[in-house]
């Protein structure tokens, strides 16, 4: 009786080793199984936390935007911004434009003209002309882009502009005059003045 109770538990301890051993490589498959789930775990959380991290910044980003600029027109696969506040030199506002990934408006034909025309007229801004990114401040009388340099293809001058008046060697769209250009100084003198951006889609603001 005793031998055979015996005999049925070292076969038993036998069947347990064994099995022990053969499972023995799935537990540590497993164990690593779950040490890599744990770590794309931790990875997921660290980028999430890094995603909430960028929002906050684009949120504070897009309030700035709001306060500074009007909401935007998309032309051409290029975004305008016209300024809420008036420029104080033409370097100046081009400056801020350069922080936003853009420069002053440069109107490259009649139809960007009159899509960022059509957008001027609508946002019914208190200001009497808004500041285009074109000069005539290296020889006067010839127009360029201040930010491209290139000769100014496209015109709608308002009857007897430009005159270079006192030296007007900036150009502007006058709103009261039917939003057409105008030349004008390029500091700020009298007239309240706003100024817009053209920012190529390639830029992020
Ligand atoms: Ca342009
Ligand atoms: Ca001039
Ligand atoms: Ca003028």
């Amino acid at each position: 009786m005793y031998w055979r109770l015996a005999f049925i538990s070292l076969a038993c301890l036998i069947y347990l080793t064994d099995a022990f051993g053969r499972y023995r490589p799935y537990r540590t498959r497993l164990r690593q199984c779950l040490a890599r789930e744990k770590a794309l775990y931790n990875e997921r959380t660290q980028y999430l936390t890094q995603i909430s991290a960028v929002r906050d910044e684009l949120w504070k980003i897009n309030e700035a935007r709001g306060n500074l600029f009007h909401g935007a027109l998309h032309y051409g696969g290029h975004r305008y911004y016209a300024s809420k506040f008036q420029f104080e030199t033409v370097e100046t506002a081009q400056a801020i434009c350069q922080s936003t990934g853009g420069y002053l408006v440069e109107l490259n034909n009649a139809g960007e003209y009159y899509a960022f025309r059509n957008y001027i007229i609508g946002l019914q801004l208190r200001a009497e002309s808004v500041l285009l990114g074109g000069t005539d401040q290296a020889h006067e009388g010839t127009w360029v882009f201040q930010h491209s340099g290139r000769y100014i293809p496209y015109f709608d001058w308002i009857a007897g502009e430009p005159n270079n008046w006192n030296n007007e060697d900036c150009m502007s769209l006058w709103l009261s005059r039917g939003a057409r250009m105008n030349d004008i100084h390029c500091w700020r003198v009298g007239p309240v003045v706003h100024f817009a951006c053209e920012v190529p889609s390639s830029a992020d603001w």
